[in-house]
């Protein structure tokens, strides 16, 4: 492993954090590329439970050097408040550096995150509501506060006038809420820029003298390939690009540096927020795989929504991932179950299509085409061999594979550290 991008192959929530725990062990540098506090990432290190945000999970290891790149959008309450959630766990953070060109989440970005999901009513996406597309939609529009900006009160200053006249504007005649106070969000962000000063630099210089010094480096992925701006199931998408492609962007790297990209599947399938999904069980079922892999959103503790796994985007995701090698998590989850199914195609409109159809229409309109396997009885957590498994669970696992034409080099048989299958 040189440099290696980890990316949800789903929907988010298949259970990056763990993997990236697990790959971490041999990293120098754990990378951020995308999103924000949107995410929610779960790792169990020696018997303890971390739920982080916006900081790489690397953290958890304190030789690794942890960055938020430039194509994070940061939240610097939220990232301040979760350095403090990690120092009084007694995890130290001197490690970690923030792109300066990283974007920064003001309190219009919120604000308008709620009253923008509130008046589309039915159309209502689902987001996450912590300002992570209204920042986004100020990058590309050009007029966004980055980090380097912060670090420096006139341009802030500046700046922060001249957007909040804008949002002001939009608050008060659009959605008739109240305008917010300049100086009160001027003297708190600067606040925010003098505990934040020492981690930001230019990160993309860092990950290439890494990469150079022949160091590795994982890029850590958040939400995932369906939730991704340009691939995913617009508009029920997020506002940057999970995919390996964004890893570059993200990071300031090129991708003649980049030598694997691991993709993160769940055994099953998962969703929070609208949107479509064909494999979605809306019956029993669909409640067993909830409170067995307990599905709820880490950031917002939303029900997920439940269904099959669908090779059908497992095979997608490798297509605009370059994924070589899949990580199957929670394979344990799926233990007692008769018969289990995966969805190998969709019948749409009077024939089965085997690709993920561009069109949203079409998509939406998709049944699953189901093959069912034997299911396994055994409590499978204390595998650690892929013989360990029961043979129908090595099928399950093998027909995944020949699906989707990828290998599953590593297997998750639960929560902690050394419930993981690795296989050559
Ligand atoms: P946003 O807030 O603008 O990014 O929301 C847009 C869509 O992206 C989805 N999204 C997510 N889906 C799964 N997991 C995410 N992270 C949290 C978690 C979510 C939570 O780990 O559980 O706690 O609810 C995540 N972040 C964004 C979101 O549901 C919208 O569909
Ligand atoms: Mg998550």
């Amino acid at each position: 492993m040189a440099a290696v991008v980890l990316l949800g192959a789903q929907w988010g929530d298949e259970g990056k954090g763990k993997v990236t725990d697990f790959l971490a062990e041999k990293a120098n540098l754990v990378v951020r590329y995308q999103g924000g506090n949107n995410a929610g990432h779960t790792v169990v290190a020696q018997g303890e439970e971390f739920k982080l945000h916006l900081i790489p999970s690397g953290i958890l290891y304190a030789d690794k050097t942890c960055i938020i790149g430039n194509g994070v959008v940061v939240d610097p309450k939220v990232l301040l408040e979760e350095l403090d959630y990690l120092a009084e766990r007694k995890v130290k953070t001197g490690k970690l550096l923030i792109s300066s060109n990283a974007h920064v989440i003001m309190p219009y970005h919120r604000l308008l995150d709620e009253l923008e999901e509130e008046a589309r009513g039915e159309f209502k996406i689902g987001t996450t509501k912590r300002g992570i597309g209204p920042a986004y939609m100020d990058k590309t529009a050009r007029i966004g506060i980055r980090m380097m900006d912060l670090l420096d009160s006139e341009e802030f200053a500046a700046k922060l006038k001249r957007n909040l006249a804008e949002k002001n504007n939009l608050l008060v005649k659009v959605y008739n809420s109240k305008p917010l106070d300049y100086e009160s969000i001027y003297q708190e962000y600067m606040g925010y820029a003098e505990k934040l000063r020492a981690f930001v630099t230019d990160s993309s210089l860092t990950v290439d003298g890494a990469i150079k010094a022949g160091e590795k480096v994982l890029f850590e992925g958040a939400q995932g390939t369906l939730l991704d701006l340009d691939h995913g199931t617009y508009p029920y998408v997020t506002s940057s690009n999970p995919t390996a492609g964004g890893a570059c962007v993200g990071a300031g790297v090129g991708p003649t540096q980049i030598d694997k990209v691991v993709g993160v599947i769940k055994a099953y399938t998962t969703r929070v927020g609208e949107g479509p999904f064909p494999t979605e069980l809306l019956d029993e079922m669909g409640e067993q795989m909830r409170q067995a892999g307990f599905e709820f959103g880490t950031t917002t503790g939303r029900a997920r929504r439940c269904g099959w796994f669908d090779a059908v985007i497992g095979r997608y995701a490798v297509r605009v991932s370059g994924i070589s090698d899949f990580a199957l998590m929670k394979l344990d989850v799926l233990s007692g179950i008769e018969k289990v199914k995966i969805c190998v195609g969709y019948r749409v409109g009077g024939e089965v299509i085997y690709e993920f159809p561009q069109s949203q229409k079409i998509f939406t309109a998709c049944e699953p085409v189901y093959e069912e396997m034997a299911g396994w009885q055994e409590d499978i957590t204390g595998a650690r061999t892929f013989q360990d498994l029961p043979q129908a669970a090595q099928a399950y696992v093998r027909r995944i594979e020949a699906l989707t034409e990828t290998k599953v080099t590593l297997i998750a048989v639960g929560p902690g550290r050394e419930q993981t299958i690795v296989r050559g």
